[in-house]
């Protein structure tokens, strides 16, 4: 770890400093880049010669297990898991379990087959739709019966598709056998604390031995049973993430605790989403004021974190019937009576024979990368330490595809000579409604990425060119359908040197206080 990377983690790790504290660091321009150890841990955009050969195979095309897989592979869920046996002070009964869901948005429950059919219908329609999981609307393993019998059925009847479960744990050491008998290769369990101290603060009771246990025992049985699961999965060879929601003033500092402990038990991702409690969605946490983090808040627990469990950044919150790319919601093409009146086809071949155009995709993308990294290498003489976050417009393919207006997120690149790395990305409304910019949009979406230096799209208006100048973020349409990091790594280049040349002065940025989730543009 560098000396100026983290004066503050070690002040951190002893639980002195809360966000705030560490925002003050990052906003100085001292820690929020360089993270930690070296290369950035968000293991998600390693490649194959990063980990084992069997390992690769199983992160290759999930889009949450690989960050570079999710701007060309799709994932779905089925709502299958009604029931829950815990109450997190984040959820609404009546929303998706917001362990990996956003609450406010409510999924059609399916049985067993009726959630086959639809797996088989998409699969059909959505070639590159590669990983099917079960997220909720409850607990996956709070409903052992259905959760298994569609997964069972999906192993035979859908067999090149990577089967992945979610859950709060308690139930999870019980369950490891029957998990490894169908071949579920992912699981997520979501450890908010390694401290029961912490634990009674989030959780007000569990559902345990036929009884409803509260307080102090029931954070410390979920704690117990969560490490005693990940270690059993671990050892079986199954691939965990972690979901750690950040709760600011409950767990922001002790999640960096949490990191260690999970890496420590075998867990191959840490993925910390924000706390999302609107008052609306009747939560305890809405309802008594506790607050979300800022994008800023978000990132900067998440740089502490660098050097132990690998990061995943990417996360959209799905819902518990998301389907699509991460970032994308087709769930509405996909609702019981449209797949009734669908010809459903399963063609394994043709599944096969698209999935391979997606790979050529993605090594062209490589490529592209590398020459630009090797290039950004050559410039010597530039000040190899700047560091600046860019954002981009994307529809998927990993390219710079998409018109500024029709953004409801940007990706967000963190840029320095060495490295395009993705850091996160930014929910904002959309700008151009039935075909005119909406320019009170604008300062929302200008304040969502008010901490980048340029924003990277296909296409942009005038009116929105010049609020962004403003703000001092430059609005850069010269890559459209180039490939992302190659793009951002040459604007940077070209932007260091006008800063070389003394056309441009650098400066830090540091300001986005957008919460995020507080946006209500669908992903
Ligand atoms: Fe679904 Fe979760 Fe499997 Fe992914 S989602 S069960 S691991 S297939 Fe992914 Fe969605 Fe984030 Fe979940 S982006 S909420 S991490
Ligand atoms: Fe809600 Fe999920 Fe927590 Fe259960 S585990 S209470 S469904 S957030």
């Amino acid at each position: 770890m560098s000396s100026t990377a983290f004066v503050s983690i070690g002040e951190l790790r002893k639980g002195r400093h809360a966000v705030s504290q560490i925002l003050d660091t990052v906003a100085s321009g001292g820690c929020s880049s360089s993270g930690g150890a070296g290369k950035a841990s968000c293991g998600s955009s390693d490649g194959p010669d990063d980990m084992p050969a069997e390992i690769w195979e199983k992160v290759k095309n999930h889009p949450c297990y690989s960050e570079e897989a999710h701007h060309h592979y799709a994932r779905m869920h089925v709502a299958v898991a009604p029931a829950c046996n815990i109450q997190c002070n984040y959820c609404n009964r009546k929303y998706d379990c917001s362990n990996e869901s956003r609450p406010g948005v409510v999924s059609q429950k399916l049985t067993p087959d009726q959630a086959v059919k639809k797996v088989l219908a998409v699969a059909s329609e959505i070639p590159q739709m590669t990983v099917l999981g079960i997220a909720g609307p409850g607990d996956a393993l709070a409903n052992p019966k259905k959760t298994f019998e569609t997964f069972r059925r999906l192993s035979e009847e859908a067999p090149d598709i990577k089967l992945c479960l979610s859950t709060n744990g308690l139930a999870l050491p019980q369950m490891v056998d029957e998990i490894c008998k169908y071949n579920i290769d992912h699981v997520t369990i979501t450890i908010n604390m390694v401290d029961p101290a912490v634990g009674e603060k989030i959780y007000p009771w569990i559902f345990w031995d036929h009884r409803r246990v509260t307080g102090r025992e029931a954070a410390e049985i979920l704690h117990r049973q969560q490490m005693l699961g990940l270690e059993m999965l671990t050892a079986r060879g199954v691939l965990t993430k972690i979901n750690s929601v950040l709760i600011p003033g409950i767990n922001d500092e002790h999640l960096i605790e949490v990191n260690r402990e999970v890496k420590k038990r075998g867990a191959f991702l840490h993925n910390i989403m924000p706390l999302i409690s609107e008052a609306e969605h009747g939560t305890v946490f809405g309802l008594t004021g506790q607050r979300g983090p800022s994008a800023q808040e978000l990132k900067a627990v998440q740089d502490a974190c660098m050097g132990g469990a690998n990061l995943m950044r990417h996360c959209r919150q799905c819902r518990a019937d998301a389907v699509g790319l991460l970032g994308e919601d087709r769930s509405e093409e996909f609702t019981l009576d449209k797949i009734e009146a669908m010809e459903v086809v399963y063609d394994l071949d043709k599944r096969r024979a698209y999935q391979q155009q997606v790979e050529q995709e993605r090594q062209a993308q490589h490529a592209a990368k590398a020459a630009a990294l090797e290039a950004a290498a050559a410039d010597a003489g530039m000040d190899a330490g700047m560091k600046v976050l860019v954002a981009v417009a994307t529809e998927g393919q990993g390219k710079v595809n998409q018109h500024f207006g029709h953004a409801t997120e940007f990706q967000i690149f963190e840029v320095s000579q060495g490295e395009a790395l993705f850091v996160g990305h930014r929910r904002v409304d959309l700008y151009c409604q039935g075909g005119y910019g909406e320019d009170e949009q604008l300062p929302s979406i200008v304040g969502a990425i008010n901490d980048c230096h340029a924003v990277l799209v296909s296409k942009i208006g005038a009116c929105p060119r010049d609020e962004l100048k403003a703000a001092g973020i430059e609005p850069v349409d010269e890559y459209a359908h180039e490939f992302i990091e190659a793009a951002a790594l040459s604007w940077f280049a070209g932007y260091r040197a006008r800063v070389a040349r003394g056309e441009i002065v650098h400066t830090e940025r540091g300001d986005a206080r957008i919460r995020q989730g507080a946006f209500t543009a669908a992903a």
